[in-house]
């Protein structure tokens, strides 16, 4: 057998990687006061990865490398609800988790994933930088966490399928959709008449793939970042809600750190936020090109088909009544009348 390149360098970078490893964590032993992990369930290349990538190398320069952070993407670290109890009980310090998933453990952070409540980015950034967000953060306080001031942005979801279109809120009946493991999700989707399959995301592409469900839903960043198209065939830009991501640290781990590192990491953090709000914006607005030249199949919406069956199924008074007025209104002080 002929030693080829690739042979040889498959054969040295295993050889590499193995060796490197323990060289890497002795060197964070013994030069960085703080390695934390930061865990999430995105691809290395969506625009959360690649600004984190940067915070991380900014707050390291910062704090002359006492503390370093490093990131562990694609859910390597385990499922979306394996990664919550680690960030409670400290064996990751960072993650960075949908607030409706979030909600099996704080239920207020549901608020923000009401079924088309935001009608566009600037109320949601209003909202989420303001009274709304600051409710949320207030409520996540409460159980050992902290969540950073701006969340990161997630997006408008919408609908693809491997069989169908969804056109109307008929086509949602009776359709074996993928949600995130969350009550916010399973109930909206319930509402519909569909037939929602709570699966944590790194189960998504297998899920659809072997035809466990036919649906799922999620921003356009995250359909292409995670091949999604590869294994669904029509994409709906259905819009029904927005999603977002709270960084969310360890209260022990956070308060470990002195006050002006906590300042250095919290301020990179918030900045990088801000930065990866603004690439997801400009990719979901302009995905749908690319998404077509890879062969999925792009349809409208209106969103009042589906806006109407929410209501009509009792979806804002049920969530109304678990939320509580005070929160219901300061919602609506963004979206409008819902209930
Ligand atoms: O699980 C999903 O669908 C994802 C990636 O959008 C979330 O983290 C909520």
């Amino acid at each position: 057998m002929s030693i080829t390149r690739r042979n040889l360098l498959a054969g040295v970078g295993a050889g590499a990687i193995a060796m490197a490893a323990p060289l890497r964590s002795a060197w964070a032993q013994s030069k960085a006061e703080f390695s934390y992990k930061y865990a999430n369930n995105l691809p290395l290349t969506h625009p959360m990865n690649i600004r984190a990538k940067e915070m991380a190398d900014a707050i390291q320069t910062e704090t002359a490398g006492r503390v370093e952070i490093r990131i562990f993407p694609s859910s390597q670290l385990g499922s979306d609800t394996d990664m919550l109890s680690q960030v409670r009980n400290g064996g990751v310090e960072f993650f960075t988790l949908s607030g409706l998933i979030l909600a099996t453990l704080v239920p207020a952070s549901s608020i923000t994933g009401i079924g088309f409540a935001f009608s566009d980015y600037a109320a949601v950034w209003k909202a989420l930088d303001g009274d709304l967000g600051a409710h949320v953060r207030k409520e996540i306080a409460k159980s050992n966490l902290v969540a950073m001031d701006n969340i990161w942005d997630n997006g408008f979801r919408q609908i693809t399928s491997s069989t169908k279109p969804i056109q109307s809120a008929d086509d949602l009946k009776g359709f074996k959709i993928r949600v995130p493991v969350s009550p916010l999700w399973t109930s909206m989707f319930k509402a519909f008449d569909s037939a929602p399959a709570s699966i944590n995301f790194n189960e998504v592409y297998s899920a659809l793939q072997t035809k466990v469900v036919d649906g799922q839903e999620n921003p356009l960043a995250i359909i292409d970042t995670a091949k999604l198209n590869e294994v669904q065939k029509f994409c709906s830009i259905t819009n029904h809600m927005w999603d977002g991501f709270w960084f969310l640290a360890n209260k022990r781990a956070w308060e470990k750190l002195p006050e002006n590192m906590r300042a250095i990491v919290a301020k990179n953090i918030n900045a990088a936020g801000l930065k990866e709000r603004a690439d997801v914006e400009a990719m979901n607005a302009g995905l749908q090109k690319g998404l077509t030249e890879k062969g999925m199949v792009f349809n409208q919406t209106k969103p009042d088909s589906f806006r109407d069956r929410l209501r009509q199924g009792g979806f804002y008074t049920e969530w109304k009544g678990k939320l509580g007025d005070e929160a219901w209104s300061m919602l609506e002080r963004y979206s409008g009348k819902l209930a």
